[in-house]
């Protein structure tokens, strides 16, 4: 009797040639020999026990209890057997404290982001609440506040798992998740507590409706010092310890755990803050400004998540494409089917050295060895990858589920999981519209992180001999040009012009960076022995939508294609 086979997976490191390859390139030698072992530790478990964990665990969802049988409010949230191993092993490997541990200089960042790809597929996306640790933990450090700094960063950068603390961020209000400057909570000065005349104690009153992971130790949130003027400039930012000694919330309620489409093991709450006890971070005001270390590096997670998503879809895939036949032969023989997985690895291949890149900058912004033009780069890129990669994400994990023909319809292969977890990437931490806008904003008025990119995508493709790359480059170079003319005559033409065709023009220079990656790498692996397959997925990516800029979009003066 015919039986189908399901996919498995092996090591996810060892079986990731890109990851393997992409580190080889990228990181000193002696650093890699170091940094190897972990990364084979984490790929075994991503493809072994955490996966059969993941598995198990399928069915199985936060749970919030309100109340205790005897009336008293305890809002406890019970996380599920995968999330509390899922902790446990994010700490004991390090997957925040290796950005912080500093043992390899600006590329300890990548190692973390290594760490992170390929824990984050088999642990229902644990990266939420480990993102916004990680975000608390650079924005303390960042802050000066020495008080803070010492009494929550060696938790949040902790390895042991008792001492572990993870973080919210809790921004989002009924006002809005983009609009965070309309937010309605105050925050009071605590007379109480302070009888020095310094405020350093204050209580916020407020709702806050969407507050991932609030199983943490701590959040950072922002509100509005009482009298302060409205908008992202009369906001402050706080930091707050969620329970007492004793266990008890200070002074909120959950209220209830949202109805998600996906995310369903993040307990993602809606809050009443009646008082909560909260100190400043820095400052009475300002907060929006404050808050955007841990935005960009969360944006950063996010595209590490996404492409991790994306390989996981792949992997499985590719596997199952080995096992299954159907007329006649193996899909792994079948030149359609072989055609379709290529695309889907092309696109992963561009997001992760899009999301990779990212990564390099944010570890040398970290360690200081980041000059103007590679920090204009940096602030531009990271809205550009986030938006790219979750778009691609959301493309890509639907697309393969097809390749698993019916039982990629099917909950218990857990893979309709997947594309429910992908299709929050474009939407939290800023939606593709948000982030196209910002990335309009990251152009400055000298346009110096444009010249930046433009910089980084000439090295890049100075890097290309081969004429096979002839064609990839010639988009490449189309793209931009075109995105550079349309945006001198959108600004021409006015701020409603140059908004509604941001997300366009944000996507084209996004994708346009990832197919410029491709190449240099790919290049690399030629000279180097590798996998001459890398130059048809240059060819291939180039050949599936760079330019997105549209006709709609272009104006008198602008080049037409
Ligand atoms: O919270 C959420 C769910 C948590 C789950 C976390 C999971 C992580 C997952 C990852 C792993 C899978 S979702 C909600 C998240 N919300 C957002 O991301 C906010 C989206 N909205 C924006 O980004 C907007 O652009 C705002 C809020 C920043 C716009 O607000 P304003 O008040 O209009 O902003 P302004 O006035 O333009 O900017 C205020 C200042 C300016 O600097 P100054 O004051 O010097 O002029 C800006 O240049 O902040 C600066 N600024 C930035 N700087 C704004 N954005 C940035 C930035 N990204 N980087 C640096």
């Amino acid at each position: 009797m015919f039986q189908q086979a399901p996919p498995t997976l092996g090591n996810q490191y060892e079986d990731d040639s890109l990851l393997r390859s992409y580190l080889e390139r990228n990181v000193p030698a002696d650093t890699l020999r170091e940094i190897e072992p972990a990364l084979a530790e984490m790929g075994r478990l991503a493809g072994g026990d955490l996966y059969q964990m993941q598995l198990a665990d399928r069915l199985n969802e936060p749970v919030l209890t309100q109340w205790d049988a005897w009336g008293n409010r305890v809002d406890r949230i019970e996380l599920t057997a995968l999330w509390r191993a899922a902790e446990k092993i994010a700490a004991e490997h390090g997957v925040v404290a290796a950005a912080y541990e500093q043992k390899h200089g600006r590329f300890s960042r990548v190692h973390q982001c290594a760490l992170a790809y390929l824990f984050t597929p088999s642990t229902d996306i644990y990266s939420c609440p480990l993102a916004m640790t990680d975000g608390a933990a650079r924005t303390l450090l960042g802050s000066g506040n020495q008080s803070l700094i010492e009494r929550a960063v060696p938790h949040l950068t902790s390895r042991d798992p008792q001492e572990f603390w993870t973080a919210g961020q809790w921004m989002t209000e009924l006002t809005g998740g983009s609009d965070v400057a309309t937010s309605e909570t105050i925050a009071k000065p605590d007379l109480t507590q302070n009888s020095e005349g310094e405020t350093r104690n204050w209580r916020l009153y407020g709702r806050k409706w969407f507050t991932s992971a609030v199983s943490s130790q701590i959040a950072l949130t922002l509100a509005r010092p009482e009298g302060n003027p409205p908008g992202g400039r009369g906001l402050a930012l706080f930091y707050l310890e969620l329970r007492d000694e004793h266990g008890r919330l200070r002074n909120f309620t959950i209220d209830r755990l949202k109805d998600k489409l996906g995310t369903r093991k993040v307990p993602t709450a809606e809050l009443t803050l009646d008082g909560t006890p909260a100190q400043l971070v820095l400052g009475t005001t300002d907060g929006v400004r404050n808050i955007t270390p841990v935005l960009n590096l969360t944006r950063l997670w996010n595209g590490i998540s996404a492409v991790s998503l994306m390989r996981r879809v792949v992997a499985l895939a590719l596997d199952y494409a080995h096992k299954r036949s159907a007329f006649g032969a193996l899909l792994s023989e079948k030149p359609l089917h072989l055609d379709t997985l290529a695309g889907l690895q092309a696109e992963t291949e561009g997001a992760f050295h899009l999301a990779f890149m990212v990564a390099e900058l944010t570890g040398r912004a970290e360690t200081k060895e980041i000059d103007e033009e590679q920090s204009a780069l940096l602030r531009l890129l990271t809205p550009l990858m986030k938006l790219t990669t979750g778009k691609q994400a959301v493309a890509v994990v639907s697309e393969a589920l097809e390749a698993f023909g019916g039982a990629g319809y099917v909950e218990d292969t857990g893979l309709p999981q997947l594309l429910r977890d992908a299709q929050v990437l474009p939407i939290w931490e800023g939606t593709t519209n948000v982030l196209a806008l910002d990335a309009l904003r990251a152009l400055g008025t000298d346009d110096r992180a444009l010249k930046a990119l433009n910089a980084e995508v000439s090295r890049c493709l100075g890097s290309v001999h081969d004429q096979r790359f002839a064609e990839p480059r010639r988009v490449v170079q189309m793209a931009l040009a075109h995105a550079e003319s349309w945006l001198a005559a959108a600004r021409e033409a006015g701020t409603p012009k140059l908004e509604a065709g941001a997300r366009r023009f944000a996507l084209t220079l996004g994708r346009a960076m990832e197919l410029a990656l491709i190449c240099r790498h790919a290049q690399w692996l030629l000279e180097n022995g590798g996998d001459v397959r890398a130059i048809s997925a240059a060819r291939r990516f180039a050949a599936s939508g760079i330019d997105l800029i549209t006709l709609t979009d272009s104006l008198p003066g602008a080049v037409q294609h």
